[in-house]
């Protein structure tokens, strides 16, 4: 059985529900690998997706939607344009449209070992979606806690649909999870952020999948950053596949986080000892509008033991980002998962990034979830017309 390690003091606890050490610490769930027979070649029989890894998880399937088995797209134009090797790891294409699902589906089916009957997280949107529907689907119930008219409306929507009871303060995401964490501690309700270090186990089967697909490990890898949680995550399944012998080498981990929001760019490149929380985040990448990653301690790890980086991105480089991915390669994403894609061009304007180099971008949440930005992005290039007339000019112009 794993053990719950916290990072600080480095004390084991047995499993349980728990989410931080008695020292006040993250926790992370630690295998026994000598005792742990895992062959990928094996579990490559299975289906590509979260539970092909069922060896290396800490729970069993008690519910799924299918999650993970995400496509990695090749990017030849926008690869040829930046003189680079570009791939699209786009977890868009997940059952709820976001990333999320990987952790849900092992930390829901927890919440059923543990005996849950309600689960409960904050959510700058995709985590609710996800909750909502693993929740529905195991039979619990679910509370979410969103920053009140601060969450897309495809995520809003998912949430409701999934018969969640939402649940919007007034006040940021940050807020929402200090009184989520509150609530749940006072009435035995799981917890199902991404401090939950089982929900942290099924999102590192991105970091598996990758090698998985790519048959070698890319020489980079460059995701959006909010609560920090999944840039940990990947980080620790390739260095779980690395001491289970199966790769020999890491990559690069590069976390991009919204201008208005970077408390963790600002951490690595001031060199602080400790995070400063940004009080009053602000971006149109909703997602990440996040000022105090719960996770920022394992992500600094992540970053520095990878000898990668934390950028940031202005909002207007999102957008013109999730055009460009949307235009040249046919990949909708949305605007948090852009920002990938924004930090990419600025870590090659900046000189960065070698010609040739093979980057994964991570997309994290498929570009449906946010419509109204995308329609304010592009209110300009609706054409309206009252005849065809009209419509053979336009044509005609082509
Ligand atoms: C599309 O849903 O935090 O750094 O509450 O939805 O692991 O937090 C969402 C985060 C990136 C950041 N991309 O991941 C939530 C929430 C998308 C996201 C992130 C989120 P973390």
């Amino acid at each position: 059985m794993p053990k719950l390690k916290c990072m600080e003091c480095k004390k084991e606890h047995p499993e349980e529900v728990r989410y931080t050490c008695d020292c006040g610490g993250l926790l992370e769930v630690k295998y026994n690998f000598e005792k742990i027979d895992f062959d990928l070649n094996e579990a490559r029989k299975q289906p590509i997706g979260v539970w092909r890894y069922k060896a290396l998880l800490p729970a069993k399937k008690n519910v799924s939607l299918q999650e993970g088995g995400t496509p990695l797209y090749e990017c030849k134009t926008l690869s040829k344009e930046l003189n680079i090797k570009l791939y699209v790891k786009n977890e868009g294409a997940n059952p709820t449209g976001s990333f999320k699902d990987r952790g849900m589906t092992v930390g829901v089916s927890k919440a059923i070992e543990f005996g849950s009957k309600v689960a409960a997280c904050a959510s700058t949107g995709n985590t609710s979606a996800s909750l909502a529907a693993y929740s529905a689907r195991a039979g619990l119930t679910c509370v979410v806690l969103i920053p009140g008219g601060k969450i897309a409306y495809g995520k809003l929507a998912q949430a409701l649909i999934h018969g969640a009871r939402v649940v919007a303060i007034s006040g940021s995401f940050d807020d929402a999870m200090a009184m989520v964490q509150e609530m749940c501690d006072k009435y035995k309700i799981y917890l199902l952020n991404s401090i939950n270090p089982y929900r942290l186990e099924g999102q590192k089967t991105l970091g598996y999948e990758i090698y998985d697909q790519l048959n070698h490990v890319p020489e980079r890898i460059i995701l959006p950053v909010g609560n920090a949680g999944n840039i940990s995550a990947i980080w620790k399944g390739l260095t779980e596949f690395q001491n289970l012998g199966i790769i020999n080498k890491l990559p690069v981990m590069c976390g991009i986080q919204a201008e208005g929001s970077k408390p963790l760019t600002d951490l690595f490149k001031k060199n602080l000892p400790e995070l400063i929380p940004e009080k009053h985040p602000e971006t149109i990448a909703t997602a990440i509008r996040i000022g105090n990653p719960v996770s920022w301690k394992k992500a600094i790890k992540a970053i520095c033991n990878s000898e990668g980086l934390a950028e940031s991105v202005t909002d207007d480089e999102i957008l013109s980002a999730q055009k460009l991915l949307s235009r040249k390669e046919g990949i909708f994403v949305e605007p948090a998962s852009a920002a990938s894609i924004a930090g990419l061009l600025k870590l090659i304007d900046n000189g960065e990034i070698d010609s040739g180099e093979e980057i994964v971008c991570v997309t994290t949440g498929h570009g449906l979830k946010d419509p109204n930005t995308v329609i304010d992005s592009c209110k300009d290039e609706l054409i309206e017309i009252k005849n065809s007339g009209e419509l053979y000019e336009i044509i005609s112009s082509l």
